[in-house]
């Protein structure tokens, strides 16, 4: 990869600038790496692009998910404190939690909330969900902690929480911020809260990347599309025809990243953040890490997070594991 790169910056400290503006700046004006935060994947567009990830074949992670809960709600709820109440950092489209939460609705009530930056994504969770007797919805519209925060403090004496944290996203976060936040949430927790814990597993790189640049560019798409938010939020100017995505394997830290590579030299303006950056040929911009797990270390990363680990399951097509662990 190119590694020299210029850039201009005229703002990097524009007063007013929006969050989004700032970290775009912050991200373009790295030295070395240019970096774009993966969180900024998901607006509408990416939401509904990353739902149809979930359904491509090559992509196993969603599917694997939904079976393991599909299969082992029952042995889950088992082994949790009566009552519950059910608390989802990141709603999702509610299809693998309708599982878990039926198994609960058996015994209990339920009290379900989900937490979600996005309103559309909290929506669409609700309208499956929202549909199974003995289970009360009331979602927050904010950031995973803050939520999480904002239920505990709804808490009735006597009542534990269940923490769901599926589909992986924990994998986004570079190994000691993915500590780093199960620590936070160990603080709003007490002991013997419990946590559900989804991590992707080590598998072939060949399959990996496969998962992460699939044959009908969906992938491609919705990465490209954090250039095109940019584009429509930020009065960008970035030419989509000149990049590739690009998914590659870096075994040292064991995660996929996904990369926009420019296809040649160029010079971009972000004209509502006064920004304007260089590109050379070949050169990347990183927008997402995915990391991958060994069973065992997820167990050890929950221990020395302040918690111990009372099942994990794994599923049999495609190495993905969710761990069942309670609050010290
Ligand atoms: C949300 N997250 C767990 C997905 C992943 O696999 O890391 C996001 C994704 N990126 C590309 N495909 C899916």
């Amino acid at each position: 990869m190119a590694s020299a790169s210029m850039l201009v910056t005229a703002t990097a400290a524009t007063p007013g600038l929006s969050e989004f503006a700032s970290d775009v700046v912050a991200g373009l004006s790295r030295p070395g790496q240019k970096e774009l935060p993966s969180k900024y994947l998901y607006d509408d567009v990416g939401s509904a692009l990353f739902d149809a990830i979930c359904l491509l074949p090559e992509y196993g992670l969603s599917r694997a998910g939904m079976r393991l809960l599909q299969h082992h709600s029952a042995e889950v709820v088992a082994r949790l404190p009566n009552p519950v109440v059910v608390v989802e950092l990141g709603s999702g489209s509610g299809q693998k939690t309708r599982w878990l939460l039926k198994a609960l609705a058996r015994r209990q009530r339920v009290n379900y909330y989900p937490i979600d930056i996005s309103s559309s994504a909290l929506w669409r969770g609700q309208q499956v969900v929202g549909q199974i007797d003995w289970v009360r919805v009331l979602g927050f519209v904010c950031a995973y902690l803050d939520g999480l925060r904002a239920v505990a403090a709804r808490r009735r004496d006597g009542a534990h929480m269940l923490v769901l944290f599926l589909g992986s996203t924990i994998g986004n976060f570079d190994r000691p911020a993915g500590d780093q936040f199960l620590r936070d949430v160990r603080k709003t927790l007490q002991p013997g809260d419990a946590l559900l814990l989804a991590t992707d597993l080590e598998k072939p790189i060949a399959e990996l990347l496969l998962a992460y640049d699939d044959p009908a560019g969906v992938t491609a798409a919705f990465n490209k599309n954090l250039l095109a938010r940019i584009n429509r939020e930020l009065d960008g100017d970035f030419d989509l025809a000149q990049f590739d995505h690009v998914a590659r394997y870096d075994e040292r830290h064991r995660r996929v990243e996904m990369h926009l590579r420019s296809k040649s030299c160029q010079r971009i303006a972000i004209r509502k953040a006064g920004f304007w950056c260089h590109l050379d040929e070949g050169e990347s911009i990183w927008t997402e890490s995915s990391h991958k797990y060994d069973p065992e270390e997820v167990i050890t990363m929950g221990e020395r997070t302040g918690y111990r680990c009372a099942g994990q399951w794994i599923d049999s097509e495609w190495a993905f594991a969710q761990s069942l662990f309670f609050a010290l």
